[in-house]
């Protein structure tokens, strides 16, 4: 019998007939989110994040994706490691993010680049409105894990977030919080 199992403590995909998609994500990969770029090629190859993700019907209008973001800790040169953002390619489509493990930031920027920044951790939920640019932080020292629901159809689109970023960066500090909101254009 077909068995698909979500591990809601863990965040981990199982699925008897094995079509649970993979995609991993270096150092090096995402290097082009962060301010400051220098990172030695060593540091380049390791992992940032991975992500699972169950897609059944996919690119079906009225058709649903599920997946498990998971964003390593660290930080390069200051910035904390983050998921490269997007909006959706069918700019309408919502979108469920919810915590798992982990501490970490959501940051939600709207088309007038205004951005709003929400506290992700075990049990909390995040609705993400078509339009949004999303973009998960990691600010705590353990995996950050962050399970997803979206429309199969809805589909990614990276370029304005690669071209002009978000209007916010997330920074390491000595402050009482361990990180700083640096607001930019
Ligand atoms: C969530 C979903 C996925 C997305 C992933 C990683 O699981 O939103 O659609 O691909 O996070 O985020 P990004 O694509 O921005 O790197
Ligand atoms: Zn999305």
């Amino acid at each position: 019998m077909h068995s698909l199992i979500y591990d809601f403590s863990t965040g981990i995909l199982e699925d008897s007939e094995k079509k649970i998609g993979l995609i991993k994500r270096t150092i090096a990969d995402t290097i082009d989110i962060y301010e400051n770029k220098d990172v030695t090629t060593e540091k380049g190859k390791e992992l940032a994040y991975f992500v699972q993700s169950h897609d059944p019907q996919p690119n079906i209008e009225g058709a649903l994706q599920f997946g498990t973001s998971n964003l390593l800790p660290g930080d390069i040169n200051g910035e904390f490691y983050m998921t490269k953002g997007h909006t959706h390619e069918i700019e309408n489509r919502a979108e469920y993010y919810f915590g798992i493990k982990g501490n970490g930031l959501l940051l939600l920027m709207d088309e007038n680049r205004n951005t709003k920044i929400e506290e992700v951790h075990s049990n909390s939920l995040h609705y993400i409105e078509g339009y949004v640019a999303h973009r998960l932080v990691n600010i705590g020292d353990t995996t950050l894990v962050v399970g997803a629901c979206w429309n199969a159809d809805a589909g990614h689109n990276y370029d304005a977030i690669s071209e002009d970023g978000f209007s916010v960066r997330i920074m390491k500090s000595d402050n009482e919080l361990g990180y700083e909101i640096r607001r930019g254009k």
